[in-house]
């Protein structure tokens, strides 16, 4: 049998394969999308696609690394209903429409082939990522996309925005998977997500593949260990004890907006951290900058370069190559012997981190990304033991605490809000809590016994959001969109009806 991820897309007719429980309610929002459709466009769709966000359990800024990641898929998901116009018919326009009011209409060209203007952000852009993407790979693939065509789309997406929880990558894959099977093409899920992460780039953060990767190759039941360079994907069947909530923190991370300071800034001190590491164990400059991409690049010289008595764990090598004080970008271009402006020449997204960033912590960004894909192999690990059901609950909690405080002290993405959240959740019976996704912002999600499971969203209630809801800064009968419990959902489908 093929494995999982060399399979496509799955097509369906209904949708109870993809939404099981969930299906009645699935039934009206498909029925009202439709009609909405018909509603805007005039006309039905051809074909719809979904694709969920998710929640990453443990693994955080380590996959534009080249380290594996454990996330699962949540319920939540886009979906993107589509018509594809026939030759000759209408304006050749792209028109993205959406169900939600907050986002209005947007248009771009069917031939549509400059970069994306960041400055200006329009929610339409993710869309426009697919897009071109599915364009690139085409071409890349020798498939013949014919003249452009217009599209009518309408997009409706459950994945709360900002939140850590991956709406973009539900976005975006939704939207190539609909492109595609409105073009009538379908490809093994690994190229697609390989594909997918490599397209959401053009929005100007320098994502690894996690999210596409977990939304388009999930399997209901399983979080997944992802490894990237292939992309593969591993079931992993979690502890039956042990449920995971989700809880937001309210502050909303803009993480298109403020990638030079955060997610991007990241990137790049991670591969300067890299280059100054493959230069410290006597690679000349010149030979680092090309070659050493990535922690995990540098990670693998320190196996090739370490002496018999010396130690091959990356981990050292930090404490021993990379000074605690941050560096200035002088400090850094005297071990470089070449301009940072220069070693990033080519990427205008790194050129804005190198403007706006004062100094670099490469020390601290380092010793998070080594010690955090470690964390990530003693999860799967303590999952797959013998441990009793307690024990490995208690394990996995402390590991994500772990993760936490790596993230918040090491790699500093996290904020007042999160800390106080994470603190909460421990202070009522969580075994474990941490940020997910990129920070800043956005959700937590916290390792709890099924058993006091209603118990402890009702005390996070009470204590966490009561005050907020006291200010106004939510409304009381939108808690369950702030705090549920998750079970790992079903990757990204096809729906043909
Ligand atoms: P979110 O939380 O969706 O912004 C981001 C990246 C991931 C990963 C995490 C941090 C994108 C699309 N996703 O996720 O690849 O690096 O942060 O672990 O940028
Ligand atoms: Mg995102």
């Amino acid at each position: 049998m093929a494995k999982h991820e060399e399979l496509p897309i799955p097509v369906f007719s209904s949708l109870e394969p993809v939404y099981g429980d969930g299906v009645e309610e699935a039934q009206l929002r498909f029925d009202n999308f439709k009609s909405k459709f018909v509603q805007v466009f005039g006309h039905a769709p051809h074909v719809f696609a979904r694709s969920p966000g998710r929640v990453n359990l443990i693994g955080e800024h380590i996959d534009y690394e080249g380290y594996s990641v454990l996330p699962m898929a949540i319920r939540q998901d886009t979906i993107v209903a589509i018509r594809k116009h026939d030759e000759g018919e209408g304006e050749k326009v792209l028109r993205i429409a959406n169900v939600s009011d907050k986002y209005p209409t947007c248009t771009y060209p069917a031939d549509f082939d400059q970069e994306i203007d960041l400055k200006n952000h329009r929610w339409g852009h993710y869309f426009i990522c697919g897009y071109k993407g599915y364009h690139e790979y085409a071409k890349s693939k020798g498939v013949n996309v014919g003249e452009p065509v217009g599209l009518d789309i309408l997009v409706d997406g459950t994945v709360p925005t900002g939140s850590g929880l991956s709406s973009s990558a539900a976005f975006v894959c939704s939207s190539t998977i609909a492109i595609m099977a409105a073009f009538d093409v379908n490809f093994p899920k690994k190229e697609i997500a390989q594909l997918t992460c490599e397209c959401e780039r053009h929005i100007g953060t320098q994502s690894g593949g996690m999210d596409q990767a977990i939304s388009v190759m999930a399997k209901s039941g399983f979080a997944e260990l992802i490894d990237f360079n292939p992309i593969r994907a591993t079931d992993v069947q979690l502890p039956a004890g042990g449920t995971f909530i989700i809880a937001h923190s309210l502050a909303e991370s803009q993480k298109a907006v403020t990638a030079a300071t955060n997610y991007n800034n990241r990137v790049v001190e991670c591969r300067l951290a890299a280059i100054v590491v493959g230069i410290k164990l006597g690679m000349k400059p010149q030979e680092a900058i090309s070659n050493v991409k990535t922690l995990s690049d540098a990670e693998g010289l320190c196996i090739s370069f370490a002496s018999p008595h010396d130690s091959s764990d990356p981990v050292l090598a930090v404490k021993e190559f990379l000074k605690e004080e941050p560096y200035t970008a002088e400090e850094i271009e005297i071990i470089t012997e070449e301009k940072l402006t220069s070693i990033f020449g080519d990427s205008q997204t790194s050129l804005d981190v190198l403007r706006a960033a004062k100094h670099f912590k490469l020390h601290q960004r380092a010793a998070h990304v080594y010690s955090e894909a470690k964390r990530v192999h003693a999860f799967k690990d303590t999952v797959a033991s013998d441990l009793s059901e307690e024990d490995k609950l208690k394990k996995l909690g402390d590991l994500m605490n772990e993760s936490h405080h790596s993230c918040s002290v090491l790699y500093e993405c996290s904020c007042p809000e999160l800390e106080e959240l994470v603190h909460t959740c421990r202070e009522h019976g969580a075994l474990g809590a941490r940020l997910t996704g990129a920070g800043w912002g956005g959700c937590a999600v916290a390792l709890v016994k099924e058993s006091i499971v209603p118990q402890f969203i009702l005390n996070l209630k009470e204590h966490f959001y009561q005050s907020r809801i006291d200010k106004g800064t939510i409304n009381k009968n939108d808690l369950g969109l702030y705090v549920f419990a998750s079970k790992p959902s079903s990757g990204a489908a096809i729906f043909k009806f």
